[in-house]
């Protein structure tokens, strides 16, 4: 009998880069810099961290489903044949999916929402009594919104130890650099002075991600605030060089070189 050896968490993140890149070929668009760049976080996530049944993962930043959508091909909830109709009309795949999409638990698009909904759950489990861990991701851009601050203020006055926050600082949102559009640093200062334990993750090393999940795990009696640092279009050269790029839109030989330089 032969053995099936386990993927790495490596070699989890570069399938999701992969997929990502198939999806966005299929209409030939999409939200490839954020599934290149968010890839090994999820991967962490996904294939280390979350307690199937048991933790919940909250996507704020809808449009960043994609790399979702990936991960979740690798657990066998999504085949790949359906994920390749990413955003297009009639396709569940939509770029920022609705709530009850498998693995989804809000509905996304109205960005500045999600961490709110977030602390809801946790102190829902709380108030239950359960041990499950509720995991936000919310992006740099959606710190301008004044809600995501209300949401903090929140879950440090009580003092959510099962809620982690990960803010995808990937320094760039619509309308170009998150620098230049509304400065949002210093996020680790701002979020600790709302009660948050925080700190910075480079989250496109899985050494450091799995670190800080560890990190995170040991904090008590307060929310944690992870800061991950990440490259939009990681793993894939030409791709890195847009680095300031929100959406992609490119012809099918652009998708096919991206895939090969990704090997
Ligand atoms: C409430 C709300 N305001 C504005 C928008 C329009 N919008 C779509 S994406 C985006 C940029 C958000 O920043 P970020 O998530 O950091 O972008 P990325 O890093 O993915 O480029 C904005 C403002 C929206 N979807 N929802
Ligand atoms: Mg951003």
């Amino acid at each position: 009998m032969s053995a099936v050896a386990t993927p790495s968490l490596t070699e989890r993140a570069h399938e999701i880069r992969r997929t990502v890149l198939l999806m966005c070929r299929g209409r030939g668009q999409g939200y490839a810099g954020q599934g290149l760049g968010l890839a090994d976080l999820f991967a962490c996530l996904y294939f280390s961290e979350l307690r199937a049944s048991v933790d919940r993962f909250v996507l704020s930043t809808g449009h960043s489903a994609i790399t979702l959508f990936a991960a979740l091909h690798q657990q066998g909830v999504y085949e790949l044949e359906e994920l390749c109709t990413y955003g297009m009309d009639g396709s569940r795949i939509e770029e920022s999916p609705l709530e009850g999409t498998p693995g989804f638990e809000i509905t996304g698009g109205s960005l500045g929402q999600g961490l709110s909904q977030a602390v809801g759950m946790a102190l829902g489990e709380r108030l239950r009594g359960r041990d499950s861990r509720v995991y936000c991701l919310a992006s740099d851009g959606e710190l301008q919104e004044g809600q995501t601050w209300e949401a903090c203020m929140a879950a440090g006055h009580h003092k959510l130890d099962n809620l982690v926050l990960f803010v995808d600082d990937n320094r760039m949102q619509a309308d170009g650099a998150t620098a230049d559009v509304m400065n949002v640093e210093p996020v680790v200062d701002k979020l600790s002075a709302f009660g948050f334990a925080a700190r910075r993750v480079d989250a496109n090393s899985i050494d450091d991600v799995l670190a800080a999940l560890d990190w995170a795990r040991e904090q008590k009696g307060r929310p944690c605030g992870l800061v991950c640092s990440n490259l939009p279009g990681k793993g894939v050269p030409s791709f890195e060089v847009y680095a300031k790029v929100h959406y992609i839109r490119a012809p099918d030989d652009v998708w096919a070189r991206a895939l090969e330089e990704l090997g």
